[in-house]
């Protein structure tokens, strides 16, 4: 095929002119099209035994980049837009980007989707077809709003496939229609990501300039949002209904298909592997236990069925997260399964006496993170120091009788994405210096350690840094109207709000600095401070976070006496195509969660694979990090994971003696000073004010004064230019165990043994 005379074609039939003469939106559309066509095309990864990534959330991104990429046809495509006056990256702004998760669960299962097929294993998305996604952020006086986030346009990656699935509840029966968007691997066959949508929804449910809609009307909202708030009743009861939606859906066309590859149910597990995403997926089990038993299964055959191939991936130790639902929630929403789990509860009871392992506890009340590991072969957390928690702590009654189940997958990233379509010139610089197998084998990056003296290597990291700042100023500019100095140190934290992720912490170092050179301490080069992130609408703490942040810009920005010094920008709308400006950008990855809460993070990967450094606790995969780019190349602080866990357990931590301290209680305090209160809601400052003297749950100011030294360390360190230079190398050089290509391939190895 000729790329060149094909699009020319299409464009042609399609707006019957040529394309030097479309707008960026109709060669968007066009080459959208040709797209789509070269992944049909691809053959489907197969195989007797398929894999299903259950998940509430797939955080999929823009695709027409990342697709041409794993077609191999990125610059065929690129050279015919650029003879025709535009480029890949102009028309790709003309995408919509999907907002199908909230933060690194979802955009993980998308990097798995891309490295399972790239790795030819059979292994399919499943999940929902929200119309309006997470909310579209938008701030106003200083706050954030949520407007609804649609996507789904006459021309998308959606085709429709025909399978509509009945699913019943207990007050009505609705249809799920099944929209596909197909997974090409890279250089490779191609997978599927299933969207189940509800035939019966009403868009019209939603008003515009808002999120709030009916939330009863269950019948036309299911597949609306992602994540509407649950902060009441029929909110949760809500969560429920989209979870069995999910759950039932799945498992009707899981089943079909493992017929229609020869099973004959009774050897089911030799067909499927499911993988369940967190606990939303886990009605799952008790879904296919019930659908076993109506077509003649003993009820205890179909549980150890359903036992030997469901697998558990636990992704945080927030208790919000675990989830638990009252009994009679699922009677409402779906009463066939409320006998099966009380079969599946009462197995477990007769066998494990023992209050902390049962299913349903005294009060009547579910607890699905149990569900998953009695009746899963697998549980597994998502760096090592997680799922050790996971086993001596979180789950620790669990590990004691199910030990052989536990095992670790550390979290990766695609390589493709958030290097070689996120920073191509990067990826280029990289393939000439060692040549083009990291592409596909990702450790061979650690080839760059033999380079760490070459000063043209290291002064060209340096320009490539340089030019992407200058992308992210533009972007910044056009997004917040904040100009910044791409000079200046380039310091992001960008990740969803959590007290947990501490981006109060960084606030306080802000104040700090602020307040530093309006008392006339002017530092050695200007700082960016950039913050990117959405906070849960029923969230205050985080709301009130982002409230500072954004007040904290406005004073910042606008003072003649300290703008030349030090900016503050925070990114609206924080998404996959914001970050894959901002990651290639960054010079100081911010990853300051408090010890032991932060499962793994992935955007700390992103970041070090285009060279940023880091500043971090040892938390999450922050610890594998250090380990691989050694102590000289990574910035950490602040207690240990150990130490924290004793705090709570002993319930010891007090904030108040560490704000009794001036240095400490002078930038608590400054968050009610008259300059603020003057730009910002008071309510909102004196509530977080309060909360961080009275509670701070997440133990902020237990590490302020750590954070403080680490982070002037580092500033301080960024002006030996040559030796910041090596920094970089090494952290890029260190990134290849960070590729989902390699956990992707454990996963395979250890649970899903598809091969
Ligand atoms: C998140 C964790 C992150 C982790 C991702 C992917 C949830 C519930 N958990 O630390 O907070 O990197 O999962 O595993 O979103």
């Amino acid at each position: 095929m000729d790329v060149r005379e094909t699009l020319a074609r299409m464009v042609q039939e399609k707006y019957h002119r040529p394309a030097a003469e479309c707008s960026a939106a109709q060669l968007y559309a066009a080459v959208l099209d040709f797209t789509r066509r070269q992944m049909e095309e691809k053959p489907r990864n197969a195989g007797k035994k398929k894999m299903y990534y259950l998940s509430m959330e797939f955080l999929i991104g823009r695709l027409l980049a990342c697709n041409l990429i794993n077609l191999g046809l990125y610059a065929q495509v690129d050279g015919f837009l650029r003879e025709n006056g535009s480029s890949l990256a102009e028309i790709e702004d003309a995408e919509p980007e999907p907002s199908l998760g909230n933060g690194g669960l979802g955009r993980l299962a998308a990097c798995y989707l891309d490295s399972a097929a790239t790795l030819g294993l059979p292994v399919d998305g499943v999940g929902l077809c929200y119309h309006f996604g997470l909310f579209r952020q938008q701030f106003a006086d200083n706050k954030q709003a949520a407007q609804k986030n649609p996507w789904i346009e006459a021309d998308s990656w959606l085709e429709a496939t025909g399978k509509r699935y009945r699913v019943a509840f207990g007050n009505a029966t609705v249809q799920a229609v099944m929209r596909d968007i197909v997974v090409p691997g890279y250089e490779n066959g191609a997978n599927r990501l299933h969207l189940f949508d509800l035939e019966s929804l009403d868009e019209s449910l939603v008003p515009s300039g808002g999120i709030a809609f009916d939330k009863k009307a269950v019948t036309k909202n299911l597949t609306l949002f992602l994540y509407p708030d649950d902060g009441d009743e029929a909110g949760e009861l809500l969560r429920v209904y989209q979870e069995y939606f999910l759950a039932s859906a799945a498992a009707q066309m899981i089943l079909e298909e493992a017929e229609a590859r020869g099973s004959n149910l009774h050897d089911l597990d030799a067909y499927v592997v499911i993988q369940i995403n967190d606990t939303h997926p886990s009605l799952i089990i008790p879904e296919l236990v019930r659908l076993l038993t109506l077509r003649g299964l003993p009820q205890a055959k179909a549980a150890g069925l359903v036992a030997n191939l469901c697998a558990y991936t636990n992704h945080t130790i927030l208790a919000e997260a675990l989830e638990k639902w009252p009994l009679r929630f699922i009677r409402r929403v779906a009463p066939q399964i409320v006998p099966v789990i009380r079969e599946l509860d009462k197995a477990v009871k007769a066998q494990y006496p023992d209050k902390a392992l049962a299913i349903i506890d005294s009060k009547n009340v579910v607890h699905m993170a149990k569900l998953d590991m009695h009746y899963g072969f697998s549980v597994n957390g998502v760096a090592a120091l997680h799922t050790e928690i996971l086993e001596q702590s979180e789950l620790a009654d669990f590990y004691k009788i199910y030990s052989k189940k536990f095992n670790n997958k550390t979290n990766g990233i695609s390589f493709r994405r958030w290097l070689l379509a996120a920073n191509p010139p990067l990826a280029k610089a990289v393939e000439g210096w060692i040549g083009p197998g990291f592409k596909q084998f990702a450790g061979e990056l650690e080839h760059l350690k033999s380079l760490q003296k070459d000063n043209r290597v290291l002064e060209s990291l340096l320009d490539i840094k340089m030019q992407a700042k200058h992308r992210l100023a533009a972007f910044l500019k056009a997004n917040t109207g904040v100009v910044v100095d791409a000079n200046s140190v380039f310091d992001i934290q960008i990740k969803r709000l959590h007290e947990y992720k501490r981006q109060q912490l960084n606030a306080l170092w802000l104040i700090r600095q602020y307040l530093a050179i309006k008392a006339g301490q002017k530092p050695v080069r200007p700082l960016t401070m950039i913050f990117g992130g959405k906070a849960a609408p029923a969230y205050v703490v985080a709301q009130d976070i982002i409230h500072l942040i954004l007040c904290m810009q406005q004073l910042v920005n606008n003072d003649a006496a300290v703008s030349p010094w030090l900016k503050v920008a925070m990114v609206e709308n924080y998404n996959v195509s914001a970050a894959e400006k901002l990651f290639p950008a960054c010079d100081v990855s911010e990853q300051i969660s408090l010890a032991s809460k932060e499962a793994s993070g992935t955007g700390n990967m992103k970041f070090m694979l285009n060279g940023a450094v880091t500043l971090g606790t040892l938390d999450g995969a922050n610890v594998e990090i250090a380990e691989y780019v050694g102590e000289d190349n990574i910035y950490i602080f602040g207690e240990s994971s150990d130490k924290v866990i004793e705090l709570y357990a002993q319930k010891a931590y007090d904030p108040l003696p560490f704000y009794q301290e001036d240095s400490i209680g002078r930038l608590v305090d400054f968050i009610v000073s008259r300059e603020l209160v003057a730009i910002g809601d008071r309510k909102c400052l004196a509530r977080l004010h309060r909360e961080l003297i009275a509670k701070d749950w997440f133990m902020t100011l237990l590490d302020a004064q750590s954070y403080f030294a680490a982070k002037d360390r580092a500033l301080a360190d960024y002006e030996n230019r040559a030796a910041w230079a090596k920094k970089m190398l090494a952290n890029i050089a260190g990134a290849g165990f960070f590729s989902s290509d390699r956990a992707v391939a454990e996963y395979e190895r250890d649970i899903w043994r598809l091969r």
